[in-house]
């Protein structure tokens, strides 16, 4: 197996992961900027399939008309050259000083205007390249003080803007879905919707709901402590993964970003296997950078890297789904001799008659053991290669 990325793996990658720069709170750059035409050359020579933006990482926010059109057409050439595609775009709302407390839930009506003035371009720019669907990160839409907010205004203020953008989108006869990013905390020190199901909670409350789904992210469940995957698999459940950030991060840490796969291997393994195994179709983004420690070169190995693991996990999740000894483990767990197959398919009556009618083994059904252990030590045994 060659673990060669193709263009059906949809994987992608944004201008501001490997176009990073690494600046970080304590230092200023260690690589020199390269232009989005050329992050588009180096993600082709990589394998990659995809590249998507923020409006600011292709266009600057000064920029002239004159010098959009031109940047645009640049950038155009290039997706036409390499055969790249743009399928997601996304707002930058956080870096200028204007978004300091936030977009949508400023406290400031003027700021939240421009915000949505913002985001409404940078829709068009998004569908004009071929972006279907759209992310919203609420990076800044949190407060450090709760005295300075009202977290219902906060939670109607973001309602508002969404109804809005779906609307918009809907006049436009833009063929657009959006997809809710979230995380707990960073660069605010609480961020609204901080999980995968407090932004399910919410998009049922949209007037669109249909239109909006999630982006989760592995290493923003994973700073809140949570299990990605039962994050990923309740969204997969909803009908509302549209798109995901996949990489990597220690629990309890700062926003790290690393190469996925690279520390929570076996969460990583996990994952691609529920990814593979419900079909999901989507985009798989890696939303990562490279180590502050190397140079575009190292940057290729990085995004080389993302790919890679995902395709040796999946290899990995197919020798695990055909491996006699795992399954036959899995079907000792799941033995079901059909006796209580009457209680699925909906209440009733009778229903309630049978059951109250029987009688349980309460000390059979303790006593018995779970192969669980085992179950275990083989996954860890595929994962190490030694099966
Ligand atoms: C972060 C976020 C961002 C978003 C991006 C696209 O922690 O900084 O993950 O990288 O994914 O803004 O919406
Ligand atoms: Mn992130
Ligand atoms: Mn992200």
């Amino acid at each position: 197996m060659s673990y060669q990325p193709r263009s059906e793996d949809r994987f992608t990658f944004g201008l501001w992961t490997v176009g990073n720069i690494g600046r970080d709170p304590f230092g200023g750059p260690v690589r020199g900027p390269i232009s989005p035409v050329e992050i588009v050359h180096l993600l082709a020579e990589v394998g990659a399939w995809g590249v998507n933006f923020h409006d600011n990482d292709l266009v600057p926010i000064d920029a002239t008309p004159a010098e959009r059109d031109r940047i645009v057409a640049d950038f155009k050439k290039a997706l036409s050259d390499t055969g790249l595609v743009v399928p997601m775009a996304t707002t930058n709302l956080f870096t200028d000083a204007a978004f300091k407390d936030g977009a949508f839930t400023s406290n400031d009506p003027k700021v939240r205007a421009y915000a949505m003035q913002k985001t409404l371009n940078s829709i068009d720019l998004g569908v004009e390249l071929g972006a279907k669907v759209y992310v919203f990160w609420g990076g800044r839409e949190g407060t450090e003080t709760d005295s300075s907010k009202s977290p219902l205004d906060s939670g109607k203020r973001f309602r508002e803007a969404l109804n809005f953008f779906c609307e918009y989108a809907v006049d436009q006869g833009y063929d657009l879905k959006f997809a809710l990013e979230p995380k707990p905390n960073e660069p605010r020190s609480d961020i609204y919707l901080p999980t995968v199901g407090a932004m399910l909670g919410f998009i049922a409350t949209l007037d669109h709901p249909e239109m909006v789904g999630v982006n989760p992210e592995v290493a923003h469940e994973h700073m809140a402590g949570l299990n990605f995957t039962h994050a990923v698999a309740q969204a997969w459940d909803a009908g509302k993964l549209f798109h995901i950030d996949l990489n990597d991060q220690l629990f309890g840490r700062y926003d790290q970003d690393f190469r996925f796969g690279s520390v929570m291997l076996k969460q990583a393994f996990y994952l691609v296997k529920f990814l593979e195994d419900v079909g999901y179709s989507g985009s798989r983004h890696f939303d990562a950078h490279a180590y502050r420690t190397e140079d575009y070169e190292g940057v290729k190995n990085f995004a080389r890297g993302c790919m890679r693991t995902y395709l040796i996990l999946r290899e990995k999740a197919a020798q695990f789904n055909a491996d006699p000894e795992i399954q036959a483990l899995l079907a000792e767990i799941n033995t079901d001799d059909g006796s209580h197959h009457y209680l699925s398919g909906g209440y009733s009556r009778e229903k309630v008659a049978q059951l109250k009618a029987e009688t349980f083994d309460r000390t059979a059904l303790g006593a018995r053991g779970l192969p669980y252990e085992q179950l275990d030590q083989l996954t860890v045994e595929v994962l190490l290669g030694v099966r």
